[in-house]
């Protein structure tokens, strides 16, 4: 950051504080990660200087040869992690990954099928608030009261009642394993399409700890920040036939230059992603969930469906009496980054909320394992259990530096 500091010493004590808070803390943020120096150093740099209108062999512009190069690489090996036909590597965000599914295979007024924002659900899958919500019908399916799992013979009732175009699973807060398949038959019954944002869970279902979506449902979607710890942006997966359409849709119908260095970093992305070691890393992402919702369940506290089979969890604080804010706000200042989450049945605000989500991609990332969980998850306890206790929550703080301090966030 030399450059930086010199050009513009203000935004450089930014990013400075930005990242004492990152390693003095503990980030549970389930849709978080930590990104290797490789992708880094290829975010950072000069690919961030060309327009690349178009698509490798076909750009608007001159001098694209290396970036031709750069989004090749990328899209084979995003295919070769997912074992798909077709890929699209430049949507922006997963958010617009989805847009242009809906573009390529929607007319507007259609319908879309998809889960509650308030039950796991994402903006783009149909809410009011979001374009998805202003220019398309939605309908909505939530989780089973009393198991708060998906209860797929409902859904199949919505969808032949509903007769959606397009049907979305994949979710951001749903602690448990999606049944992709039962969600293609059942749009195939109504002759629905099938998307699955696998956002979350991108890096278990590249390698095969979770259901993989790809050749099994229409499209796939996903972002490549979250378990697949990659740059921020957004991705496409189908079948050859239908990837003409998904390629006009995404450029040039939604977005003009492709962002080309965070196009360089997922193909580093991918590169990681297809070691054998990117395997072991997201093994430990469940185990750690595991270890951490048994503390946090041994510890008094009430999960969502009673337990996760991904990376992440969430916490009903109800029986405390608290609300969500309130739990983030204070183990925020105990240095545990998580985030206020709506719950099954929430009476609450999305401002405010009855429940947490916490997740274990990023603490993953650092090295930390099933005994930090332990400790973690003792920790969260205390915290909720003595929250207007300035000098427990100091203390618990204390501690979260210490630990932190034992795995660093960039060894060298
Ligand atoms: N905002 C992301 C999350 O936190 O789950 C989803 O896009």
């Amino acid at each position: 950051m030399s450059y930086l500091a010199k050009t513009d010493p203000a935004i450089a004590d930014i990013i400075e504080k930005e990242r004492l808070r990152q390693t003095n803390g503990l980030e549970l943020i389930a849709s978080e990660n930590v990104v290797s120096h490789a992708v880094l150093e290829a975010m950072g740099s000069i690919m961030t200087n060309k327009y690349a209108e178009g698509y490798p062999g076909k750009r608007y512009y001159g001098g694209c040869e290396f970036h031709d190069m750069a989004e090749n690489l990328a899209r084979d090996r995003l295919k070769q992690l997912f074992g798909a036909e077709y890929a699209n590597v430049q949507p922006h965000s997963g958010t617009q990954a989805n847009m242009a599914v809906y573009f390529a295979y929607m007319k507007l007024g259609e319908k879309i099928l998809s889960m509650k924002l308030n039950q796991g659900g994402h903006l783009s899958h149909g809410s009011p608030v979001s374009f998805t919500g202003k220019f398309y019908q939605v309908a909505q399916y939530g989780v089973d009261p009393k198991t708060e799992m998906l209860d797929y013979g409902i859904i199949e009732e919505m969808a032949k009642k509903e007769k959606p175009q397009i049907i979305v699973c994949g979710a951001s807060a749903y602690p448990r394993t999606i049944d992709f398949k039962e969600f293609q038959s059942i749009a195939d019954g109504v002759g629905a399409y099938c998307l699955a944002d696998i956002a979350h869970i991108a890096g278990l279902c590249a390698t095969g700890l979770h259901p993989n979506s790809v050749g099994v449902v229409n499209f796939t979607t996903t972002t490549t920040h979250k378990t697949l710890r990659g740059p921020r942006g957004g991705a496409i997966m189908c079948n050859a036939d239908l990837g003409t359409l998904i390629d006009k849709a995404v450029f040039p119908g939604m977005q003009g230059g492709p962002l080309m260095h965070t196009i360089t970093a997922k193909a580093v992305c991918f590169h990681e992603a297809l070691q054998p070691s990117f395997k072991e890393y997201n093994k430990q992402i469940i185990k750690n969930a595991k270890v951490l919702a048994e503390t946090l369940m041994e510890n008094g506290l009430r999960l969502v469906s009673g337990g996760t089979d991904n990376h992440l969890m969430l916490l009903d604080l109800t029986e405390q009496g608290l609300t969500g804010l309130e739990a983030e706000t204070a183990l925020g200042k105990a240095g545990i980054t998580v985030n206020k989450n709506t719950i099954p049945n929430e009476t609450k605000s999305p401002f405010v909320t009855s429940g947490l989500r916490v997740g274990t991609p990023a603490v993953t990332s650092r090295g930390m394992k099933e005994a930090e969980m332990r400790l973690i998850g003792t920790w969260i306890a205390t915290v909720i259990k003595n929250i207007q206790n300035e000098a427990t929550i100091k203390d618990v703080h204390t501690k979260v530096e210490a630990l932190s301090s034992k795995f660093t966030l960039y060894p060298e």
